[in-house]
């Protein structure tokens, strides 16, 4: 009977001490699930790494943690992803396939699918279900490649990306898609992860992921949150209600053809009016244009920290060297009406659920759109609110996906749980 106890008690101690000696001296576990954020027109991975707390969203090509979310094959049938991709797309449009998620798992009238054709070099078919696919020419025969296969293609890029990082074979994923996919749209997301050889442990709303990245998971008591989500061509607003770890959706509203496209086009008409004004002739070379176009993005992103630039391009159709001065000021003048549209939907979720801005807690900004000083301003200014904006806002959404990767695969010192409530949502169209 004593030595029972004895044996007891130190095996007590043995087990105690293991415990002790494993946190301290083990090395920490390997994440063995990852989050991907399979955007419209960025994708990225990311692991949560236990003890630490982190999370690292991976490289996937060349040092990019993101990869353009667009796909090409070449004439002899090779297959092209991301930067790759976009690097031939000039020579190869028809066969270039971005903008997928935009079909991804939707049913589509023909006078839908001629109406979308009008903006894709790319040809676009619909199956007798009214499920969307493309018609790209391999080796000069037709292959039809539906939007789940370009997603899985692209998640396929990720996977092993993330499989050389963690010098282990990658099986397990949580996924995030917009807040408004409904059940097709989120079935054929998770066929792309499956197509691609991983098992879909768990889809999230995208805003939730971003509020996961902000922590807000851990915060006492009900909080109110809009996520702000404005990227290349679209808007996305919700209204999440989180508490103890729960989050529920109550309203979204947003504006699918608005984002920083957008935004470079009103820049883009203004520098060619300058240039018809200034040599009498307007500019139709299509390489020029591709390189104005190339400008103005560069111009965009550096006025988000400097007031003024300069661009300066050579224009070989004109045998002219075309330089400008661009003030932010004149920029935010060209495009004051569509930034203050992006308060539309925010107005518009308020307004369905009968808040006021007094009652949010937090404001969540998500996409690389919302780094715009003016954008933020106007957003801060109509919820008299310092949105939230430390984490990268092109990275927050595959933070959080791969914070919740971590919680269902028990990675320590995550003890929290983070679960979304179904969700009957009001959803407003403008
Ligand atoms: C392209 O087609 C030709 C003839 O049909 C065939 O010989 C060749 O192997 C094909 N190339 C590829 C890369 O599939
Ligand atoms: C994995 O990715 C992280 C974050 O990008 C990076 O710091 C690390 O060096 C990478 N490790 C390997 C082995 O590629
Ligand atoms: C989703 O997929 C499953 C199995 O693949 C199928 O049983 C279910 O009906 C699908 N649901 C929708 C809404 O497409
Ligand atoms: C934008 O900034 C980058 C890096 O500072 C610089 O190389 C580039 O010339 C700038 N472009 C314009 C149009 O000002
Ligand atoms: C300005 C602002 O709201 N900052 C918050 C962003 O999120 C972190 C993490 O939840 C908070 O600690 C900050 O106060």
């Amino acid at each position: 009977m004593g030595s029972a106890f004895i044996i007891l008690g130190s095996s007590i101690l043995a087990v105690l001490l293991a415990g002790f000696f494993a946190q301290k001296y083990l090395p920490p576990p390997k994440p063995k699930i990852v989050g991907i954020d399979l955007g419209t027109t960025f994708s990225c991975v990311g692991v949560y790494q236990a003890v630490t707390g982190t999370v690292d969203i991976l490289d996937v090509q060349d040092k990019h943690k993101c990869i353009p979310s667009v796909i090409a094959f070449s004439e002899s049938g090779q297959t092209l992803v991301g930067y790759d991709a976009v690097a031939q797309e000039e020579h190869n449009p028809q066969n270039t396939l971005y903008d997928a998620k935009r079909f991804i798992g939707k049913v589509f009238t023909p006078q839908e699918i001629a109406q979308a054709q009008e903006r894709y070099s790319f040809k676009i078919a619909a199956d007798q279900d009214g499920m969307a696919y493309f018609i790209v020419l391999v080796n000069g025969t037709e292959r039809h490649v539906y939007p789940e296969e370009v997603g899985s293609i692209i998640i396929g890029t990720l996977r092993e990306a993330a499989a050389n990082n963690l010098s282990a074979p990658v099986l397990k994923v949580v996924l995030s898609v917009p807040a408004e996919f409904d059940a097709k749209q989120r079935n054929h997301t998770k066929k792309a992860a499956v197509l691609a050889g991983l098992e879909v442990l768990r889809i999230i709303n995208e805003p939730t992921a971003a509020a996961l990245a902000y922590g807000l998971h851990n915060r006492l008591g009900l909080q109110n949150v809009i996520v702000v989500d404005l990227g290349g061509g679209t808007l996305d607003v919700s209204l999440l209600n989180v508490q103890g770890g729960m989050f529920l959706t109550q309203a979204m509203s947003g504006n699918n053809r608005l984002g920083g496209q957008d935004f470079n086009q009103r820049l883009l008409q203004y520098l060619k009016k300058v240039i018809v004004q200034r040599y009498g002739a307007p500019l139709t070379d299509k390489e020029d244009l591709q390189g104005l176009l190339l400008h103005v993005e560069d111009i965009k992103i550096n006025l988000t920290n400097t007031r003024e630039c300069e661009i300066k391009l050579w224009l070989h159709s004109l045998s002219k060297t075309f330089s400008e001065k661009i003030t932010r000021e004149l920029f935010e003048d060209l495009n004051a009406d569509l930034f203050k549209k992006v308060l539309e939907p925010i107005q518009k979720v308020l307004e369905a659920v009968e808040m006021t801005r007094e009652d949010i807690d937090e404001v969540v900004l998500v996409g690389g759109s919302t780094r715009i000083p003016k954008v933020r301003e106007l957003i801060k200014e109509y919820l008299a609110k310092e949105p939230n904006t430390s984490i990268d806002p092109e990275l927050a959404v595959a933070s959080g996906v791969s914070i919740q990767a971590g919680i269902i695969g028990g990675m320590w010192p995550l003890t929290v749980s983070a679960v979304e409530l179904p969700t009957r949502v009001k959803k407003i169209q403008l």
